[in-house]
Formats: structure tokens, C-alpha cells, sequence
């Protein structure tokens, strides 16, 4: 009995939403296991944004963040693949590449990526740069049981971790919404704005669960 009330505890501890604001997601050091974990409040979509701002001097591969389904491992991925110098957003498992960025290392990167299943159009916005849009996937939402990982990229759902594919950096202000934002949202967003949180990822409200060496630290960490 004790043990179960100690378990639910643990389990509404893990569950409560934290205020982010500010603060960061340090990755130390590369592993094939660290990550964390985010809840979203809703599933099914079918149109999706997800925004991220990361910091990284990763030279190879590394996932930025990863969705997964039930029917596909990569229903809504970001990795940067490292030998064609490529941002590639994968949805439903389909994915295409965007080249000509210049991602550079050791600064913060704001990232947006935006689709909808009626187009099936993907876009990108890189520091606020759009990139153009390209036909991905169309006709069917990305439905069921998600699990959304920051630090490494699923292979399966919820795992199939490789250690060269793990992001190493730091990684803040993660938002995801169910719909497609429109560009100025996304300029108020990069610009730290007053730009409405995501519905289904709030950086401001973030349900989160850490494995492994990653850590909160306040975003502050240079002098400007
Ligand atoms: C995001 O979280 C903040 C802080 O809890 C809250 O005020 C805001 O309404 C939330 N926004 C959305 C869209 O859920
Ligand atoms: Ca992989």
C-alpha cells in the first residue's frame, strides 16, 4: 500500500508541468541513452509546427528532435545529416532535405519547421529564413500514441538509440503546435516575442521525464 501511494507520487512528480522559461536542456556528453522525454498534451494531428533553439559544435549526424508513432519511428523528425550538409525534416516516415545553411557551431539556432497533410507541404525557418516549400507527405494526420525525445533519435518507438546520431549542446524554448503558424508568428517566436506558446508542447508548461546525464540549467550561461 505504502508503495503504491510512494509510486503514484513519484509518478505525479514526473507528470507536473514545469515553467522553462529561461532555462535550457544541457546534453554533456554523447551516450546512447541520455534523453528526455516530453508528454504532449494531444494527439493526432493534422498539421503540425515544432520550433527549437539549440546550441551544438556536433561535426556528424545528430537528431534535434524526434516523434514517433506506433506505425513509424520517424512521423515528425528534424536531424541534420553531416556528409551532404543537409537539415532534414522526415514526416510520416517520408523525408527531404534542405541544403545552403550556414549552421554554424557554437551559437544558438532557432529552428521552425511547419507542415500540414492537406498540401503535404513541409517548409523550414532557419534563423527566421524561410527555405522553400517542398511536397513531403499528404493524406493522412500523424495519429496515435506519440513519444516525443529530445537528445537522441528513435529507431523504434521509444528507443533504438545510436550514440551517433545523439545531439550534444544544449537545447531550449521547444514549442509544438497543432497547426501550421504563419510567418510572422514564427519572426515573434525566433525573436522571443510575445508569440502564443504551442499547444501541444509549452516550454512555459512542459510535462518532461530526463534518463541519464542531461540537465536544467538558466539559459544565461555567456555574458552579452
Ligand atoms: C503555456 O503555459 C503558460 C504557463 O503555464 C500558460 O500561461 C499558457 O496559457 C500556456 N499556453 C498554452 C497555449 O497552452
Ligand atoms: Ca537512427
Amino acid at each position: 500500500m505504502k508503495f503504491v501511494l510512494l509510486l503514484a507520487m513519484l509518478t505525479a512528480c514526473a507528470a507536473a508541468p514545469q515553467d522553462l522559461s529561461g532555462k535550457m536542456f544541457t546534453f554533456p556528453q554523447q551516450t546512447a541513452t541520455s534523453h528526455v522525454r516530453l508528454t504532449a498534451s494531444k494527439q493526432n494531428f493534422g498539421a503540425a509546427t515544432v520550433c527549437h533553439r539549440s546550441f551544438t559544435d556536433l561535426k556528424r549526424d545528430h537528431a534535434l528532435f524526434s516523434l514517433s508513432t506506433t506505425s513509424s519511428s520517424n512521423d515528425f523528425l528534424i536531424i541534420w545529416e553531416e556528409a551532404n550538409k543537409e537539415m532534414e525534416p522526415h514526416i510520416k516516415n517520408v523525408k527531404t532535405e534542405y541544403k545552403g545553411w550556414d549552421y554554424k557551431g557554437n551559437m544558438w539556432h532557432s529552428i521552425c519547421t511547419t507542415w500540414d497533410s492537406e498540401s503535404g507541404l513541409v517548409q523550414m525557418w532557419f534563423d527566421a529564413q524561410p527555405t522553400i516549400r517542398k511536397f513531403i507527405s499528404a493524406g493522412s494526420t500523424i495519429a496515435g500514441s506519440t513519444i516525443i525525445i529530445l537528445g537522441q533519435e528513435q529507431d523504434s518507438h521509444g528507443g533504438g538509440f545510436d550514440m551517433k546520431q545523439s545531439f550534444i549542446g544544449m537545447m531550449s524554448d521547444v514549442h509544438m503546435w497543432d497547426h501550421t503558424l504563419s510567418p510572422c508568428e514564427i519572426q515573434k517566436y525566433v525573436d522571443g516575442l510575445n508569440f502564443t506558446p504551442g499547444n501541444v508542447l509549452n516550454w512555459s508548461s512542459l510535462e518532461f521525464q530526463i534518463t541519464g546525464r542531461v540537465l536544467i540549467e538558466d539559459k544565461q550561461k555567456i555574458c552579452y
